[in-house]
């Protein structure tokens, strides 16, 4: 069936990893915290797998962890496996829960804290961590877990006075504990936090922002589901009061997430199981987020557009758009590397993608990767809107069928600088259902 089609493509598939929706498509991702440390922005997310044939695993089956940096502003780069389940000094082998991580930077140091099952069966799951240099490790894992801490989704917050807090749980309640300067144990014993609505679910993550701190979390409502909550406090103990929504429910089983403020920009993450149609298989996503006047947060609405502006030499996903008009979208066929295109093509379909970066102006080709079984038309890409200049066209080729894909190249008709919303006109005859398959455009030099 189409489930393990897609999951069959996603593990086979080469490394496509982009700043549009879902971020990560060559494993799957859940839970991401994202942090900004010295002007990068990275992200740390847990990792989904489908249990292999035979083997008695959670629902959640998550045997380790990778992060991610952002570069060039568009393009997230794997670390690969920073810590193995079997790795955790304290954990029970092969338990397949590792669930949701965060971690901070203090001092010179990065603290990374990860939730795993315990090999001494004394709670669901015990909080561990691990020391490094570097954002990207490799770290030191701690021998033992936090003592007096048990439960799940750490968040960690470090306030102005350099006090390290953290915050976990799951089911109803949240607790806080301040931590000592060593960061590896707490300096008092961990309190319930005061004043989150009935719901609460789990996945809290601090911020402190103009003297103000605050919680997202999972919260769910018996009539709709998991949504993302926000409360306030004026004390990183609380007592919190909720402020409302960030996120309605997206037909999510879980909705775990961060948010960032990224060069100027405040960014949500969150997951979605958009590429396996199973709610744990998750893929992270990520899209803007903005601020009212009054300090709040206001709605997400997810997008496959998400973030991140491609530049020259990066694949401009069109199929992750900001508006289309009568076209539609769908997963590549054929030997495509797993991802989507813009199908059902017709006489004046037109697709928006914002925000792709022309740069200095240096680049003087736009290569196209289509699929096609027939051979009339052709494509333009204007800027701004349908009728907007024209800077490139492209003759439809044929390619032997509608999933046999072709790079063809084209001159560019102007010299476009800066970051430009870009629209791709497709041109046939009236009445053809398929004028072309389009994958990605690409600007060359
Ligand atoms: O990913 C496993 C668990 O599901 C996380 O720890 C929760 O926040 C939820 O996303």
């Amino acid at each position: 069936m189409t489930k393990k089609i897609i999951i069959g493509g996603l593990l086979l598939s080469l490394q496509c990893l982009i700043a549009q929706n879902p971020l990560v498509t060559d494993i799957f991702t859940a839970d991401p915290t994202a942090r900004v440390f010295d002007g990068k922005l990275y992200v740390y997310p847990s990792h989904d797998i489908v249990p292999k044939e035979g083997v008695e695993a959670p629902r959640f089956c998550m045997p380790d962890y990778h992060m991610y940096s952002l570069e060039n502003g568009n393009t997230w780069k794997d670390y690969g496996v920073i810590l193995d389940q079997n790795q955790v000094p304290w954990g029970k082998k092969d338990s397949n829960g590792m669930w949701a991580p965060d971690c901070i930077k203090k001092g010179d140091w990065y603290y990374y804290f990860y939730p795993a099952e315990p090999a001494d069966q004394s709670a669901f799951r015990r909080i561990g961590v691990g020391i490094s240099k570097s954002p990207t490790g490799p770290f030191k894992w701690e021998k033992n877990y936090i003592a007096e801490v048990s439960g799940i989704d750490p968040g960690l917050l470090l306030d102005d006075d350099n006090k390290a807090y953290l915050y976990y749980g799951g089911g109803q309640d949240l607790f806080v504990a301040p931590l000592k300067d060593n960061m590896i144990e707490v300096a008092a014993k961990p309190i319930k936090v005061e004043g989150l609505p009935a719901g609460y679910k789990e996945g809290s993550f601090p911020i402190k922002i103009n003297d103000l701190y605050y919680l997202t979390f999972a919260h769910v409502f018996p009539n709709e589901g998991y949504t993302i909550g926000y409360a306030t406090s004026k004390s990183p103990l609380g007592p919190f009061e909720y402020r409302g929504k960030i996120m309605d429910n997206i037909s999510n089983g879980t909705n775990h997430h961060s948010i960032v403020n990224y060069e100027g920009k405040w960014i949500l993450f969150y997951h979605w199981w958009d590429i396996s149609g199973y709610n744990k298989l998750r893929s992270i996503r990520a899209d803007y987020l903005e601020m009212d006047d009054k300090g709040g947060f206001k709605k997400v609405k997810p997008t496959m557009r998400g973030i991140g502006s491609p530049t020259i030499g990066e694949k401009i996903e069109v199929d992750r758009y900001n508006e289309i008009n009568n076209a539609n979208t769908n997963f590549v066929g054929g030997i495509e590397p797993i991802g989507w295109m813009v199908c059902d093509t017709k006489m004046m379909s037109n697709v928006k993608f914002n925000e792709v970066n022309f740069d200095d102006g240096s680049a003087t080709k736009m290569e196209a990767r289509i699929a096609c079984g027939q051979r009339i038309g052709h494509f333009e890409v204007r800027l701004d809107n349908p009728k907007g200049k024209l800077i490139a066209d492209f003759p439809v080729k044929y390619t032997g069928g509608w999933n046999l894909w072709e790079t063809i190249e084209t001159k560019l008709l102007e010299k476009v600088t800066g970051k430009q919303n870009i629209v791709v006109v497709f041109i046939g005859e009236h009445g053809m259902e398929k004028i072309v398959n389009l994958n990605w455009l690409l600007l060359k030099k």
